[in-house]
């Protein structure tokens, strides 16, 4: 079965970081198809799109998976589409940092834009919420979190993405509730 996962968030959340750590523990255990690809968006080298597959076997079913990031920036609009288009479920990389309430909850807003624009509808999209940065002074606290992120009153993930911890967690905690999500589908069909 072939997936799609995007990892959204605001810019520096963390989801380069997600993406990267996950290739180099999915590549150690021989579960990836091809390198991680990395696409420049702007001249200034400080946006990038990546992307990699992973052949892998989870919940005893084969799957191929596609997972990208999508840049925060909302310029980036018509790329931030391009890359939802097809997208199976989503990965919300919150920073846990005070000062970036708001950019996190616009981020919300505009990717609930984009999945509407193509007839989905982002509270009943499968989705992880993964409260990054947990190491961070100023990290609020989870239930406050709870509150403001997680309408979907979906799993939760605590990670410092840069030590590698809740990374695997929250891919594997993805691909469950996209295949619960398919398999409820095909049920009522
Ligand atoms: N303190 C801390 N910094 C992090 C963590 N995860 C990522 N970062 C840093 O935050 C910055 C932005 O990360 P990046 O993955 O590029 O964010 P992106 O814009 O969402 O792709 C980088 O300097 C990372 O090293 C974390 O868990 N804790
Ligand atoms: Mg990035």
């Amino acid at each position: 079965m072939k997936l799609k996962i995007v990892y959204f968030g605001s810019s520096l959340a963390g989801k380069s970081t997600n993406i990267k750590h996950l290739y180099s523990i999915l590549k150690e255990k021989n579960m990836v198809k091809g390198d991680l690809i990395t696409v420049e968006t702007e001249e200034n080298r400080t946006l990038f799109v990546e992307m990699f597959i992973s052949s892998i076997n989870l919940f005893g079913i084969d799957l191929e998976i596609k997972l990208l990031t999508t840049p925060g920036q909302f310029r980036l609009h018509p790329l931030r589409k391009a890359i939802m288009k097809g997208v199976d479920g989503l990965v919300f990389v919150v920073d846990s940092s005070a000062e970036r309430e708001r950019i996190n909850f616009l981020v919300m807003r505009e990717t609930a834009a984009v999945l509407k624009e193509m007839g989905e509808d982002l509270l009943n999209f499968p989705v992880v919420v993964q409260y990054n940065k947990r190491d961070l002074p100023d990290a609020m606290d989870i239930d406050t979190m709870e509150m403001m992120y997680n309408p979907w009153g979906t799993d939760y993930v605590e990670a410092v993405a840069i030590e590698g911890k809740g990374v695997l967690e929250t891919f594997i905690k993805i691909v469950r509730n996209v295949l619960i999500s398919k398999n409820a589908k095909d049920r009522v069909v």
